[in-house]
């Protein structure tokens, strides 16, 4: 009797720890797991980029950009192009902000005259302009915003006319005459995804044409170990500043390489982007003790020139994972995001080998937290949401103004200056808002991104 009172007793036990070990509240989830509020990161951001366009709307409306201390504005050239309304038109639509949409919208189909006396850089308005219409009427579907890319875009065919097919740098809205003979790879070979997706628009080939073969020519100068150089001379095709990198000068001719192979369906421009990541992985992929980084060498010889990595150079972790190398992608981005948190901000150009700031200005650069984001995409690996919220704070903190957010003259000591560049509402919080928001924001495997972060949809097959 004893022993099947003990055996009750014991049993009796057992339940009461089995049921309050099932009744235990579950161990803390681990640092880096949902511990992220998405939706209230999203609403921040949007809250951010609210602040930034109120500023501009309230002290620089119409003009490119807004002076984010002084609260004034600043022009490109003689008369503004309307860089922010046109760079910031697609983010609007994408944070659902219908009414400041229709007014910016308003703005730029009512003033943007492209029939202007003056010099306009062939890249930069390429990306920010034409890639802004041109996602602005995928996205909008108002037929004035293609009208007006189509208006660019012959005004800025007279580049293409150089012996070579490798673009000039400059040309005149108004006359066409150019000028410009020494472009860089990333002018030259960042143009296909705007021109190309024009043509498919439009029906009409020219622009694709043309962007192609200056990419192909220059693809096609590349040095016997398979790299390009900073800056070439359009009418002779001799290379004239040899240093090769995947760094400002060079970068976006790779990413459009492999975009411009997904996004036209083009095999000969993935050929291109593998044969070039094979001589970029040889001379340029630095595997060290600070971490994995690309350096620079020169382009005949392989031989390293320096140990420099900058802002600009943190879109590279996002294009090694759209072509699938996870690996280095990854390996790459933690380097980028410790060069960040290292100085609390991401300086200009840093030295990897001893991870100190070599050009000290932070201008509102957004390539960092663009990789997060493709990173975040394919592996859905929360750390990433940590890095994207941990970056954007730190832009909060230390950039914003009571007009918007400025850039900063110092990373160190945290020196404001007096910029708000287009991009900042384009690109840099454009890609915070996306990892936060809802998937089903943008449907991020059908569209590419071009190196604005205008999203260019293939509609045509
Ligand atoms: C942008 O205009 C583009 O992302 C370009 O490819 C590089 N520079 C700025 C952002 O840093």
């Amino acid at each position: 009797m004893k022993n099947v009172k003990r055996f009750v007793l014991a049993l009796a036990c057992s339940v009461l720890i089995l049921v309050t070990a099932c009744n235990k509240p579950s161990p803390p989830k681990p640092k880096n797991s949902n511990q992220i509020n998405k939706a209230a990161m999203a609403l921040k951001v949007k809250k951010a980029f609210l602040h930034a366009w109120y500023g501009y709307k309230k002290y620089a409306w119409g003009h490119d950009e807004l002076k984010p201390i002084s609260k004034g504005y600043h022009d490109w050239y003689k008369t503004s192009l309307y860089m922010t309304p046109v760079d910031a038109f697609d983010t609007m639509e994408l944070m659902g902000l219908t009414v400041q949409a229709d007014s910016d919208k308003a703005l730029i189909l009512k003033n943007l005259n492209f029939d202007q006396d003056f010099y306009v850089s062939t890249f930069e308005t390429t990306i920010r302009m034409l890639g802004g219409l041109l996602s602005a009427y995928q996205l909008n579907k108002d037929p004035g915003f293609l009208k007006l890319a189509k208006d660019l875009g012959n005004r800025l065919l007279p580049v293409f006319n150089t012996p070579t097919g490798m673009p000039y740098e400059y040309v005149n809205l108004k006359t066409g005459a150019v000028k410009g003979d020494v472009n860089s790879s990333a002018e030259i070979g960042t143009l296909i995804l705007e021109f190309g997706t024009l043509s498919k628009l439009t029906g009409d080939p020219v622009y694709y044409n043309k962007a192609y073969k200056a990419l192909v020519t220059l693809y096609n100068h590349r040095s016997p170990i398979g790299l390009v150089g900073t800056t070439i001379n359009v009418k002779t095709g001799k290379w004239v500043n040899t240093d090769s990198h995947v760094s400002g000068g060079i970068d976006s001719y790779y990413e459009y390489l492999i975009k411009g192979a997904r996004l036209f369906h083009n095999q000969k421009m993935m050929d291109m982007w593998q044969t070039s990541l094979k001589a970029i992985n040889k001379y340029l992929r630095d595997s060290t003790s600070t971490g994995l980084w690309y350096g620079h060498v020169n382009m005949f010889t392989g031989k390293r020139i320096s140990t420099h990595f900058g802002a600009l150079d943190a879109y590279f972790p996002a294009v090694l994972a759209l072509g699938g190398d996870l690996k280095d992608a990854k390996a790459l981005e933690a380097s980028c995001y410790k060069m960040w948190h290292t100085f609390g901000i991401e300086p200009e150009v840093i030295d990897y080998s001893n991870m100190t700031a070599v050009v000290k200005d932070y201008v509102l650069r957004p390539e960092n937290l663009e990789s997060a984001y493709y990173l975040y995409h394919y592996t859905h690996n929360p750390v990433y949401l940590e890095r994207a919220k941990d970056m954007f704070d730190s832009i909060v903190k230390y950039c914003r103004t009571p007009a918007g957010f400025a850039s900063l003259k110092n990373v160190e000591t945290k020196e404001k200056m007096d910029d708000m560049e287009s991009f900042f509402l384009a690109e840099t919080l454009k890609y915070p808002y996306l990892i936060f928001a809802p998937d089903s924001t943008l449907d991020f495997d059908h569209v590419i991104f071009n190196t604005e972060a205008h999203p260019l949809r293939n509609t045509w097959n």
